[in-house]
């Protein structure tokens, strides 16, 4: 149901086959009187008119006044402009009610079986639209409905890694950048099917830029690149392109943000510094931040990436990182901007984890109100597996953003099924233990303003958004994981598999289960099990970046050598695991007491070294074989499923299981012989070093 020839997701809204339940659809939405005021309703009504028509089977009828010859309808509106919706929601509820909640109920108004969707604002209407259509197209009941929803977090962005005027994608496995810049400010239909998706899932901004706003300092760094680089969103006719997008996303209650270089008033401007400290470098910014918002009046605000990777930063002019970041959100606070500044940074550690809590946490309270620190899920780089980032709880006085990664980076891109809501489930609910026991991560990230969730968007131009039509389920499940960090991860996936692939028990079980199996393939063949990460590829530009395995390449990562392995990060090590607050570090301390998923992370073991009655190195050589075994079994479960899904999506996911185990096989050949050669034990099991029979 979306509307060229792209595919579409989880909007399909396929008929409902059962007859009694269309027939109870029918009585309460064949009919609908929907208010036509504001944008977002027009967005929910023409919402309603696809969706419906899908389910039902037949166009609903849009009434402008509430229908009196009919058995039931549906009424979406606000409660002052409509009696059905006063009949069915009390003024308190509405005056409670946050400005993105909602309310669905049935009702009977008038002799009608009714239902109404209602809200303070026209936002939250569009949400529980959303939420109405997900419920039918799930075939759940409507006869006694009666939700209220509030978003748990209040900011919930996705930020493109697109480079503008390159069309790339910067760890992008899903085709070019779905926009096209070269043509903005023509519009193509598919942004507006994108802002749909986004909408449906509760996401209220869009950063549509890379952090990377200069072209990389390396060598092999494409030299054609040059003067295409996204810094130059900034300048007057390229702003226009930004407007266009604007328009189409705020019409779907999604905010505009870009992404900035901190040298920008050096590279499109014409001073020859940026230092913040500048005056000339403040009202530079002011006139900057003026002029974009005379273009996109409710423009979110900038996002930065500031002293890493290359980019410029406030360190060029010997200043720290709130002054760097102050001298931006003075310019934003006037016109309501934000600032998301990104505490990624490292370089003269000699263990990259524990550089941003060193570099950030003396800083807390230092940032303006309008500076939110935008932290990545661990320290490290959103591994497989890593512990949580220590800076989530050592900065109770700034606003906080935790970032996720979407897109699967190092969890096999464009190829390996690694369903990421219960790896990002799990970062939410550790307890940080910052503010005594039962402070769970997510607890510092969500409630207040300029608070929330980022996370690194998988979306292409490829015809079916993500590259891997499973990977859609990360989309979905980001967007409706961080609208609701308490909903579980089940939920998450059975609303995704019957909005996407149908109520068919068995298809509904066979993907939800391959969905759930994934992320544990993945963690076994590259041994995340205990805590082994980055143990892949790594050079430059090449196609293999991060995706085959390379455990020479990088040691510092895993620490393998002739005396055992894992990194020690405990006092006597780098310290990481003394960032932790009592009496989380404690337990990281020690190899007896630290989880085992994190065991190599924190600690520098021997290969023989003893886990209840096995070693390390016999572990990870089971992890190695099993995670093979654990992707044969997806990829046979999947093949089940080929007379029960259309054939073009059943085909491309069968193959991309036949590729992931191919690619899951070199990761456990690599693996067992890289552990083998540097242990020098034999596998018990006789498997290793892998031969032709490895199978
Ligand atoms: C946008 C890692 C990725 C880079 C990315 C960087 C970041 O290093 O490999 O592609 O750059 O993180 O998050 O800034």
């Amino acid at each position: 149901m979306l509307t060229d020839e792209y595919d579409d997701c989880w909007l399909r809204y396929d008929r409902v086959g059962d007859a009694e339940l269309r027939s109870s659809y029918r009585t309460r939405c064949a009919h609908v009187f929907a208010s036509t005021e504001g944008p977002e309703l027009g967005v929910a009504r023409e919402e309603l008119r696809m969706g419906l028509e899908g389910l039902l089977g037949r166009e609903p009828h849009l009434w402008m006044h509430p229908p009196r010859t009919v058995d039931g309808f549906l009424a979406v509106g606000r409660r002052e402009r409509m009696a059905v919706i006063r009949a069915a929601v009390d003024e308190a509820e509405i005056e409670s009610l946050h400005d993105e909640g909602y309310i669905l109920r049935s009702v009977e108004w008038e002799d009608k079986d009714c239902l109404v969707v209602t809200g303070s604002t026209d936002k939250g209407m569009l949400y529980g639209t959303y939420h109405l259509l997900r419920h039918l197209a799930a075939h759940r009941p409507v006869d006694d409905l009666d939700i209220v929803e509030e978003p748990r977090t209040e900011e919930r962005i996705v930020n493109h890694w697109d480079n503008p005027f390159r069309a790339s994608v910067e760890r992008g496995y899903a085709g070019m950048s779905i926009f096209d810049w070269e043509r903005l400010p023509d519009i193509r239909p598919r942004y507006r099917d994108y802002a749909r998706l986004l909408a449906s899932v509760g996401v209220n901004g869009i950063v549509l830029n890379n952090v990377n706003t200069q072209k990389p300092d390396r060598p092999g760094a494409n030299e054609a690149i040059a003067g295409k680089e996204g810094w130059q969103l900034l300048r007057s006719k390229n702003l226009e392109k930004v407007e266009a997008l604007a328009t189409v996303f705020r019409r779907h209650g999604v905010r505009t943000y870009l992404s900035v270089n901190y040298a920008a008033p050096i590279l499109a401007g014409d001073l020859d510094t940026a230092d913040p400290l500048d005056a000339a470098v403040e009202a530079w910014w002011a006139d900057t931040v003026d002029e974009v918002y005379k273009h996109v009046p409710d423009f979110g605000g900038f996002l930065v990436k500031a002293d890493s990777e290359g980019q410029p930063g406030p360190y060029d002019y010997d200043r720290n990182h709130a002054a760097g970041a102050n001298v931006l959100a003075r310019a934003l606070e006037p016109h309501g901007g934000r600032l998301y500044w990104r505490a990624f940074v490292y370089g003269s550690h000699e263990d990259r984890a524990v550089q941003s809590y060193e570099t950030f946490e003396p800083l807390d309270g230092e940032f303006r109100d309008n500076v939110t620190v935008q932290i990545k899920n661990g320290p490290i780089d959103f591994q497989p597996r890593e512990p949580v980032s220590t800076l989530f709880s050592a900065m109770p006085e700034t606003n906080l953003a935790c970032e996720l990664q979407i897109t699967q980076e190092y969890t096999g891109q464009g190829v390996h099924a690694c369903y990421h809501v219960p790896q990002w489930k799990e970062v939410f609910e550790f307890d940080t233990r910052a503010d005594g026991e039962g402070t769970p991560v997510k607890n510092l990230f969500m409630h207040d303003e300029g608070e929330g969730v980022a996370g690194v968007c998988n979306v292409g131009d490829d015809p079916n958004w993500t590259g891997h039509y499973l990977a859609q389920a990360n989309l979905y499940g980001y967007g409706r994981l961080v609208w609701n960090p308490d909903l579980d991860t089940e939920t998450i996936t059975d609303e995704w598999v019957r909005q996407t692939f149908g109520n068919d028990p068995t298809v509904v079980e066979t993907v939800a289960g391959v969905l759930h199996d994934s992320w544990p393939a993945v963690l076994d063949y590259t041994t995340g099990r205990l805590g082994l990460m980055h143990m892949m590829y790594n050079q430059g530009d090449v196609l293999e970046n991060h995706y085959n395995p390379s455990p020479e390449e990088w040691p510092g990562y895993h620490g393998g050598a002739e005396d055992g392995i894992g990194v020690d990060r405990t006092a006597s090590g780098s310290g990481y695991a003394g960032q932790f607050r009592d009496p989380v570090a404690e337990r990281y301390e020690s190899p007896e007491t630290c989880p085992r998923e994190l065991l190599l992370f924190f600690h520098h073991l021997p290969w023989e070294y003893d886990l209840d009655g096995t070693t390390v190195v016999q572990r990870l050589y089971d992890n190695c074989f099993e995670g093979v075994e654990a992707v044969r079994d997806m990829r046979d479960r999947w093949n089940e499923l080929e007379d029960a899904i259309d054939e073009k999506r059943y085909r491309h996911v069968a193959e991309r299981f036949d590729e992931q185990l191919d690619h899951a096989k070199l990761w456990r050949d690599t693996l067992v012989s890289f552990f083998h050669d540097h242990a020098d034990v034999p596998d018990e099991r006789g498997r290793v070093p892998p031969d032709d029979r490895a199978g």
